[in-house]
Formats: structure tokens, C-alpha cells, sequence
């Protein structure tokens, strides 16, 4: 099979890290396609990052439906443009919060969101409460390092693991999902220092879309999510017109 990962923003080396964390987990049977959108921020910290995201996203999963996806990930934390690519696509869409999210749910009472800006939080609550139910997620804390210094800043893990290790106290928490694709590379770190299960989002959502595959399950097309209408749009976003 082949799974589709999209990175939402256009910094071609978190998609190298969305990459290998989603390669790292993938199936013997499992082709993984990461793939870095032709337009769109640099990186999400914003609801005008993410509203800008979504063009590119859809471009990139009508891009992977003619390859021949099998399935897609959406991997930012922010689960951009996720209902709309569900009516673009034949196979399963999943979004990293939504994967990360119900597999805390799994593991523990409870689960902290360890995310980048604190601007940010209030999304991830919104999420939460669009796939969790009340109080599983507990809190959403911000370690305040911008999505692309996470890879640079020398402090980032130091500040996350102690940013993880609080917010479990604080929360009464019993798991932590990261709030940051970019953060996937810190997940065994933070695991073996804090001693309870640790979700990255990227390596979640592709053995879920996997999972989903492999159970034969594709997006339904009645309804919500079939293709959407006809239609011509205009200006800047004339190519996504639909017959
Ligand atoms: C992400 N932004 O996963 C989010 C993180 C965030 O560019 N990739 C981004 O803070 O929402």
C-alpha cells in the first residue's frame, strides 16, 4: 500500500523528520510518500498560517489521489484542511492530533499536550474536544520555541522534557501526546525520562491510516464527505476549479 504524508507547511526539512518518523513505524507492505505542499507557510503557528496551509494541502491530496494513495496523513498539528481532503479522497484521511489524541486515550486516564507557541493552545483544546471526550485532555502547555527552531535550538528537548515532566504534576496526567510534528524526534527522549507513554502524532496517524487500509475501510463518499460540487473559484485559486 501507499500512504501519502503531507506536510502542511513548506520546510522541506521537517518534512524529512515527518519522513522518517512515519517510515519508522510503516509496514513492510507500506510505501510511505512524505510530500512538502508547492504553496503555504513556511510553518504553522497561527489560525492565518493554518487558513493559508489548507490550498496547498488539497492541492497535494488531489495530487496523491491521480499517484494512487492508498490513504494520507495530514501531519501538523493543527489537522489543517482535514475535512476537506476527507471529500477529495478515496482511502482514509487522518490527522496527527486526531491520531495522537484517541491513542492517549488508549494508553491512560488523562494526557498533557506538550505543543510549541502558547498561541497555539487554544487550537489544540478545540481539537480535543472534537475527538476526545470532556477531560481526557487534561491541559495544553507551550515550551514557546517556534516550529522551525525546535530543530536548531540546542534547549529544546532540556525545555520540553521539563515542560513534559510539570505538566503531568499539574494536569494529574498520565500520558503526554506531542503537540508538534516537529517534536516527533524527541519522543523517545521524553518517554524514557518521564516513564509513561509518549504519542507523536506522525508515527500515530500512519499506522492508523495503515490500519484503516488494511481493514479494507475507505473515506465514505455518501454524505459529509462525498466530493464536493462543481464549482469555479477565481483569482489566485482558479486551478482548484472543480467539474
Ligand atoms: C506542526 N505547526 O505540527 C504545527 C505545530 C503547531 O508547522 N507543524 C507546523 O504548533 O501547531
Amino acid at each position: 500500500m501507499r500512504i501519502q504524508v503531507v506536510n502542511p507547511n513548506t520546510t522541506e526539512s521537517m518534512t524529512a523528520l515527518i519522513a522518517a518518523s512515519a517510515r519508522a513505524v510503516a509496514g513492510p507492505g507500506t510505501v510511505v510518500d512524505a510530500v512538502t505542499p508547492a504553496m503555504g507557510p513556511a510553518s504553522i503557528e497561527s489560525h492565518y498560517d493554518e487558513a493559508l496551509a489548507v490550498p496547498g494541502v488539497l492541492a497535494a491530496i488531489a495530487e496523491g489521489e491521480r499517484s494512487g494513495a492508498d490513504g494520507h496523513v495530514l501531519a501538523c498539528f493543527g489537522d489543517p484542511g482535514l475535512d476537506a481532503a476527507r471529500e477529495l479522497a478515496t482511502g482514509p484521511v487522518v490527522g496527527i492530533a486526531e491520531a495522537a489524541m484517541h491513542a492517549a486515550t488508549l494508553v491512560g486516564r488523562g494526557f498533557s499536550v506538550v505543543t510549541t507557541l502558547s498561541r497555539t493552545r487554544g487550537r489544540a483544546h478545540d481539537l480535543a474536544a472534537r475527538y476526545v471526550a470532556a477531560g481526557a485532555c487534561r491541559g495544553v502547555h507551550a515550551c514557546d520555541i517556534p516550529v522551525l527552531e525546535l530543530e536548531t535550538d540546542p534547549a529544546a528537548r532540556k525545555r520540553v522534557v521539563a515542560l513534559a515532566r510539570d505538566a503531568l504534576d499539574r494536569d494529574g496526567s498520565d500520558v503526554v501526546v506531542l503537540g508538534c510534528a516537529g517534536l516527533a524526534a524527541l519522543v523517545a527522549d521524553v518517554a524514557d525520562e518521564l516513564g509513561v507513554p509518549v504519542i507523536d502524532g506522525v508515527a500515530a496517524a500512519t499506522l492508523l491510516v495503515q490500519s484503516l487500509i488494511t481493514l479494507g475501510l475507505r473515506t465514505s463518499a455518501r454524505g459529509e464527505y462525498a466530493r464536493p460540487p462543481a464549482k469555479r473559484y477565481t483569482g489566485l485559486l482558479g486551478g482548484f476549479t472543480t467539474s
